[in-house]
């Protein structure tokens, strides 16, 4: 049973903010952790109040703010969790922990690499716990495949390739910026689909396999202008990379390929990877979520092919604290399987990650990737 109450502050009532706040109802009714997070307060800017009340009201949000500073200087709150757009998150995350409270951050942490160094030294100044949301390493299949590589059954690791598709931005009648449309409004989000899905493939690869040296890049903007949502009669030019593709080489010697699109016909949310080692393969795609496939070259010749191994199994990641096997878990418990690290780090001492540093790393391989895309040269990750 919960014993010590964890109160938290979120910032953002979007989709990421429904997300979270089902993780934060959910997480104590499967996973049995020492602190129980309390719904404090929900905040939003004045002009969003008409969807922030309903939203607090339905996910039990004890009260809302529409100044996060007054958010900030609260008492009553412990964490601070951002889900505000991507030109937010720097700000809110440096007045918090100068106010001593504990920082979670969706992705991607920041605009740039220069301000998430500025968010990481802020929380390990102030000695905070910290977290990036980098869900998908909550995806059980994905965190069985981080424990396939540990315990060596790929051996040395020679390729990884991975892609991130979508295709909702195709219409040219699609506005930019607003409410719901700030992902395509460079000033708000930072990039395109870099920031946004490269960004998620980046980060599991440098913690499936490890860090990345270089990279080489190209991006295209496929649609040069749109209307604004909150004026549809004016329209502005696109300043998001829409489709971004780069090759880059791993600090340990394997390849690899990233891409990543909005305009892929038929792809909604379609996050692939497969990495190919000296002893075996693995392949996994967000559309099977459930499923890992794995090749292992120590099978008998006979036997040798792809396994479909179904993660439903009480000894999977995670799984043993969901349903019985062969009931898939969805999108939503990545998000709650991610909070039960976070308040599980809190309880062992062992900090979770990915922490505010990590993240950074990410950061900084997306500024290359952006850069190299201008240059058209091999750039380095400065890290
Ligand atoms: C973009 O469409 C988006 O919502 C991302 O921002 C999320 O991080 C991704 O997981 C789903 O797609």
């Amino acid at each position: 049973m919960p014993t010590k109450k964890l109160n938290i502050g979120l910032m953002g009532c979007g989709f990421m903010g429904r997300t979270h706040s089902n993780a934060y109802n959910q997480v104590n009714k499967f996973f049995n952790l020492e602190y129980q997070p309390v719904l404090k307060a929900a905040c939003a800017r004045k002009e969003d109040e008409q969807k922030l009340l309903p939203f607090a009201k339905n996910f039990g949000w004890e009260s809302t703010e529409t100044d996060w500073r007054k958010m900030i200087e609260r008492d009553d709150i412990d964490v601070i969790d951002i889900v505000s757009p991507n030109n937010t998150h720097h700000d809110i995350a440096l007045a918090a922990a100068k106010a001593g409270k504990m920082v979670l951050c969706e992705k991607p942490l920041a605009m740039n690499g220069a301000e998430a160094l500025e968010m990481v030294q802020a929380v390990e100044k102030a000695g905070v716990a910290n977290m990036t949301w980098f869900n998908y390493r909550r995806v059980p299949a994905i965190t069985l495949a981080k424990q396939l590589i540990d315990e060596g059954r790929l051996g040395r690791i020679f390729h990884y390739r991975a892609k991130y598709l979508q295709d909702w931005t195709i219409s040219a009648d699609v506005p930019q910026g607003g409410q719901t449309l700030w992902r395509l409004d460079a000033a708000v989000a930072g990039s395109g689909v870099t920031g946004d899905l490269l960004a998620h493939s980046i980060d599991t690869a440098v913690w499936l396999i490890g860090g990345i040296d270089t990279v080489s890049a190209m991006t295209e903007t496929f649609i040069k202008e749109r209307a604004l949502q909150d004026d549809p009669s004016q329209r502005k030019p696109v300043l998001i990379d829409d489709a971004c593709a780069f090759l880059a080489r791993f600090k340990n010697g394997a390849l690899a390929t990233f891409e990543s699109t909005r305009y892929a016909r038929g792809r909604k949310n379609q996050n692939t990877f497969e990495i190919n080692g000296e002893k075996g393969s693995i392949f996994f795609d967000l559309e099977d979520a459930h499923q890992l496939q794995y090749y292992d070259h120590g099978d008998d010749s006979h036997v040798h092919g792809w396994r479909t191994i179904l993660v439903t199994d009480s000894d999977h990641p995670y799984m043993k604290q969901w349903w019985v096997p062969g009931c898939v878990i969805g999108y939503e418990h990545t998000f709650i399987n991610a909070l039960s690290d976070f308040l599980k780090g809190l309880e062992t001492g062992v900090p979770v990650r990915p922490s505010f540093r990590d993240a950074l790393e990410t950061q900084c391989i997306c500024d290359a990737v952006l850069k190299s895309a201008k240059t058209c040269a091999w750039e380095k990750v400065n890290l």
